[in-house]
């Protein structure tokens, strides 16, 4: 073990991360000083970065590091990490996968059944004293619907293995067909999004799918259409999405995550038709508990020489 090792964390993590890092290494938070004061002082002797991916770990930053040899993300999503620019450099880049996928699974069962029930908005007709004077208003249901799933990833899996409890059929886009699933497949998003009135959105993040749920997607989805979002924001135009739900496009909308976090625009919080979560599906004392070991575990085995424990597909190396 290089105790003396240097570290670089960006973001408050979690207690646990902080208390083991500070254990063995010499670590520098952008919490207690800036970055460009870390870097000027110790750059040139930072040999890994810890992140919560809220600020970019990119090409730039990795340039002004010299020595980095990893990057370990608290996060099974790591689109605010240039994981191909790591691989070029020679940096392994890990992230939190599977540790999740069951939390993630019920998570969007909850947001799903919250949006389509419109549970949040019965509990403040209630809350409000309302239903002394009149019942809550008949809703929408989930009897009678499709759901299309966007990405067929670990989490997509499990969200689907919840649905298929609920009897209705399930669809899926990916680009390429999942071998050992029986559900029909779409390579194109907007055949899915044609074919569903329930979208759930659980792609990756990052350049190749930003934005990619589009006016035209929401479109596609039509006017009984529900998208639940809790991917990453960047997957969804939200401008296009607030159109849309003003235009009665698409019927309603569940959201966990979002393009300028913790920013939430104005037009969604003040739509009665959206349920909106602070970015929370993964936010239980258990799982990120198991984010946090894996995030430890991952630096530890590096700098004990043992290579990652869980990099990513980019950087499979092991130095
Ligand atoms: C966390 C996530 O909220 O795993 C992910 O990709 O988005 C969530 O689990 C996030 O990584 C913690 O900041």
């Amino acid at each position: 073990m290089t105790k003396s090792a240097k570290i670089l964390s960006l973001g408050a993590i979690m207690p646990i991360v902080d208390e083991s890092l500070d254990a063995n290494f010499t670590v520098f938070r952008d919490t207690d000083m800036t970055l460009d004061e870390i870097i000027a002082a110790h750059g040139p002797e930072i040999r890994a970065i810890v992140t919560r991916g809220r600020s970019p770990a990119d090409d730039a930053l990795m340039a002004r590091l010299p020595k980095l040899e990893l990057i370990a993300n608290f996060g099974v999503g790591y689109d605010s990490i240039d994981a191909a620019a790591a691989a070029k450099r020679g940096i392994v880049v890990t992230n939190t996968p599977d540790v999740l996928n069951d939390e993630m699974g019920d998570f969007t069962m909850g947001l799903l059944l919250a949006t389509v029930r419109a549970l949040p908005q019965a509990e403040r007709h209630l809350r409000a004293g309302h239903w002394l004077d009149r019942p809550f208003p008949l809703g929408n249901t989930l009897r009678g619907r499709s759901i299309g799933i966007a990405g067929m990833g670990r989490i997509g899996r499990v969200i689907a293995k919840r649905l298929s409890g609920f009897d209705l059929p399930i669809c899926y886009h990916s680009r390429n067909r999942v071998p050992d699933l029986a559900y029909p497949h779409y390579p194109d998003l907007k055949a899915l999004a044609a074919a569903v009135d329930v979208l759930i959105v659980v792609l990756p993040g990052g350049p190749a799918t930003r934005n990619i749920v589009d006016a035209e997607i929401l479109k596609a989805l039509g006017p009984d259409g529900i998208l639940i979002n809790v991917a990453r924001g960047s997957v969804v135009d939200e401008t296009a999405l607030i159109q849309a739900l003003r235009d009665k496009t698409i019927l309603a909308a569940g959201i966990d995550v979002f393009a300028a976090e913790p920013h939430v625009p104005a037009e969604l919080i003040a739509m009665d038709e959206v349920v909106l979560v602070p970015h929370v599906g993964t936010a239980t004392h258990h799982t990120r508990g198991l984010m946090a070991k894996l995030v430890i575990d991952n630096v530890m085995s590096w700098f004990a020489g043992k290579g990652a424990v869980t990099p990513v597909a980019e950087t499979p190396q092991r130095r």
